[in-house]
């Protein structure tokens, strides 16, 4: 089928645009009520939440015409054949993990709305050349485990059986954690998909900035996801009486790890379009009266610019060695996370593009600062990214939102990407 026909078939699909937005926000509504704590959105990876989330969307998928299963490393995949069975498929998904006190929409609105696409081309009796496959990633927040894009990284056959024993804060191992969630370590190898049955991988995600609103513009197509560096950093001193250490004799754990702070965020603004967050701290023993002995925090580096990103990160390694020497400290650095600058491919970005114009949009190409399964599944096909304009561009935080309108243009051009797909 040549682009144009696609187009007009995915418009035909499409006649209530308002219908299909309406489903998906309702699901995110009710996916958002599957959470760790009341009140807020929580679902990590390997939970009870994880659980009950995988249920509910592999029930959405099964009711949208596909086979639907979860694979080895928890992911969820829906697969709606083409008109010929087993042939190769476009993978279109994103994630369903959230971060501690989320948005709704980071993750679950590229899952959600994936599925919706299938099930407008199941209720209209289409089969495309190809096969659809929807998967929905266990883990690309990584919150639990610190290792981001397990799902993925076990998909894309790039899984570091390192991160098996990387441990959660009660101390629970990624290996135990599958285990009691009734998944087998051992066979996560069976996660990996080969080249030949992927065509080509797609997320639809909010931006989760500021770019689309400020443009006026409900969707956009993603250029790169910016490379990414994650570190945990030990800091051990000495623990000490409050009153009786005098300050010239203390090896002040906390103080150390504070320098270390400000020292990421004046190297990060020093660097170009480098961006340096510390998200986590903690100190132990954690008495008022009792000198830090120990300090813990987590450092997340980013930019467009893989050069760039490694010069700021070896800038902040040598500035936590200097501070750690003066301050009588010792320092432990531990990568728990690297990614390169992940490139969108031209040829998808371009049939996206006319997805977005055939829906009446100005196309605005646009970086991505966040982190996306993409970043791993790069290692398995072509990849490619639809930004939906979220509210304010505030993501990670229980204000997130997208209005229905844009949901609705989302799921436009999502599904006009998918009709008028031609694989390379
Ligand atoms: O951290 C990120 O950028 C993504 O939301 N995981
Ligand atoms: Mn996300
Ligand atoms: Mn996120």
């Amino acid at each position: 089928m040549d682009r144009g026909g696609a187009i007009t078939m995915s418009r035909a699909l499409l006649a209530r645009p308002a219908e299909m937005a309406a489903r998906i926000v309702r699901r995110i509504e009710e996916l958002a009520a599957i959470t760790e704590r009341d009140g807020e959105v929580t679902r990590v990876v390997f939970s009870p939440e994880h659980r009950r989330a995988a249920d509910l969307i592999l029930t959405w998928m099964r009711e949208a015409g596909m086979a639907a299963r979860m694979d080895e490393i928890g992911n969820v995949v829906g697969r709606y054949e083409g008109e010929a069975p087993s042939a190769p498929a476009l993978l279109v998904g994103s994630h369903y993990d959230t971060v501690r006190n989320a948005g709704k929409w980071d993750g679950p609105l590229g899952v959600i709305t994936a599925i919706e696409a299938v099930a407008a081309l199941s209720a209209a009796g289409v089969r495309l050349p190809h096969a659809v496959e929807v998967v929905g990633f266990s883990d690309e927040e990584g919150v639990r485990f610190s290792s981001t894009l397990l799902g993925s990284r076990a998909l894309a056959g790039t899984f570091d059986e390192g991160a098996l024993e990387a441990k959660d804060a009660d101390g629970i191992t990624l290996r135990e954690a599958m285990i009691a969630f009734g998944l087998d370590p051992d066979r996560i190898r069976r996660a990996a998909r080969r080249r030949e049955d992927v065509l080509a991988y797609l997320e639809l995600h909010i931006e989760q900035g500021p770019v689309l609103e400020k443009e006026d513009l409900p969707v956009g197509v993603v250029t790169a996801i910016s490379g990414a560096n994650r570190f945990r950093v030990e800091l051990d001193g000495m623990a000490g009486h409050a009153g009786t250490v005098p300050m010239g004799l203390r090896q002040d754990a906390l103080a150390g790890a504070s320098e270390c702070v400000l020292a990421v965020e004046a190297l990060a603004q020093a660097g170009i379009g480098v961006v340096g967050t510390v998200g986590q701290i903690a100190a132990t023993p954690g008495a008022a009266n009792v000198i830090p002995g120990r300090a813990v925090i987590s450092i997340d580096l980013r930019a467009a610019d893989d050069g760039q990103r490694r010069e700021t990160v070896s800038d902040v390694v040598d500035a936590i060695d200097e501070i750690a020497a003066r301050r009588g400290l010792k320092a432990r650095i531990i990568k728990t996370h690297e990614n390169g600058t992940a490139l969108c491919a031209p040829w998808l970005r371009a049939q996206i593009g006319a997805a977005l114009t055939a829906a009446g949009h100005r196309v605005l190409e646009l970086p991505s600062g966040a982190g996306h399964d993409g970043m791993a599944m790069i290692d398995l096909a072509d990849m490619a990214m639809i930004f939906v304009r979220c509210r304010g561009g505030v993501s990670h935080h229980p204000a997130e939102h997208v209005t229905i309108e844009d949901v609705a243009a989302g799921a436009e051009v999502l599904l006009g990407t998918i009709t008028g797909f031609q694989p390379r």
